[in-house]
């Protein structure tokens, strides 16, 4: 595997950055965030963590040593609750205006940046390898404009052992790739291997990677005892569409009036309104047919259906497809290392 090109020193230089991105499909800045910034919402969201039991309580709380009974993955009710609570920080959600993001965009974009209020927060759980995030482009989860980008924020220095994202250097040159249902968010995974285009590095913390919404991406599994932790980002110029959905929060159980509830007066609130936005339905053929897909495999017991069921559970209007994935969930169990 190769080591992330480092783009710090051409962080000025907006034509530089549009041409690398162009050309590899990804951006790795160093200390693009403050670590100062960065520290202050991991603490807040640890907090949250250990009192839904999610680390362990006798090690200091700044350790995120993981307390494997709380071992939970996104979207089962127990990992959505508390997200729930995280997803009400003011501090999760001021993170992706910070002026080095915003800048940074700016510069690359040359106009002005719409961040996509559905910002992600990830916990990774150690021993759930299983589930560690298989290859995807995010253009299929998010659509709008294909020229939308990824700000991947790991919340703390990520030494190997606890993983972290790799890309497939240009991969995004080549339209949507073949998929199936896969574990892991997103459920679904590339079936191209795409050997010989993976990069990856370490990540300090304010390091940032940067990637198009074409390029393919996957998790690296942590093999440590703590939580991983990290946020992901959308930016795209303002004069480009974007889908409904990107407008929703995340977790998608409640709504804005429901996070901002405790909320101090700040102008994060509805800060996307200000723009006359174009709007660009969605389309759903995707995930019908990994839906499909999951059915088909669900039915035959491959267990790799299991996420995307679990997402149908969760997300899917329609409620006889809730229930089919209900039953077929039932009977399915989960991978024996997850
Ligand atoms: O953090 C992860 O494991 C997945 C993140 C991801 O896929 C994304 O940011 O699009």
């Amino acid at each position: 595997m190769q080591p992330f090109l480092d783009s710090t020193d051409v962080l000025q230089d907006g034509a530089e950055l549009q041409q690398r991105m162009t050309r590899d499909g990804y951006l790795f800045i160093r200390r693009l965030l403050p670590p100062a910034v960065v520290e202050s919402l991991r603490l807040q969201i640890l907090a949250i963590a250990r009192d839904a039991g999610w680390i362990q309580a006798g090690a200091p709380l700044a350790d995120a040593i993981a307390d494997l009974n709380g071992s939970c993955v996104e979207p089962e009710p127990a990992y959505m609750q508390t997200y729930h609570a995280m997803y009400k920080l003011p501090d999760f959600h001021a993170i992706q205006h910070h002026p080095n993001l915003i800048g940074f965009f700016e510069r690359m974009l040359g106009e002005s940046v719409l961040p996509s209020p559905r910002i992600i927060g990830r916990t990774m759980f150690p021993q759930r390898e299983a589930f560690t995030t298989p290859p995807h482009q995010d253009f299929i989860p998010f659509q709008g404009a294909a020229d939308t980008y990824t700000a991947w924020i790991p919340l703390s220095d990520l030494p190997i052992e606890l993983g972290g994202l790799q890309v497939a250097a240009g991969s995004h040159k080549r339209g949507v790739y073949e998929f199936q249902p896969a574990l892991g968010a997103g459920g679904l995974g590339v079936l191209d291997p795409l050997d010989g285009t993976w990069a990856y590095s370490p990540f300090k913390q304010g390091d940032v990677l940067i990637f198009h919404s074409m390029t393919v991406h996957k998790g690296l599994a942590n093999t440590s005892d703590r939580l991983r932790m990290s946020l992901d980002g959308r930016y795209q110029k303002v004069s480009d569409p974007i889908s409904p959905g990107s407008l929703q929060p995340h977790n998608l159980l409640s709504a804005w009036e429901d996070i901002y509830a405790d909320w101090p007066d700040t102008d994060l609130k509805y800060y996307w309104r200000k723009w006359d936005l174009k709007i660009k339905e969605y389309d759903n053929s995707y995930h019908d047919k990994r839906d499909q897909m999951a059915f088909d495999m669900a039915a035959e017991g491959d267990t790799r259906a299991i996420s995307t069921l679990q997402r149908i559970v969760v997300h899917d209007p329609d409620p006889a497809k809730r229930r089919k994935a209900e039953e077929l969930l039932a009977v399915l169990e989960e991978p024996a290392d997850a």
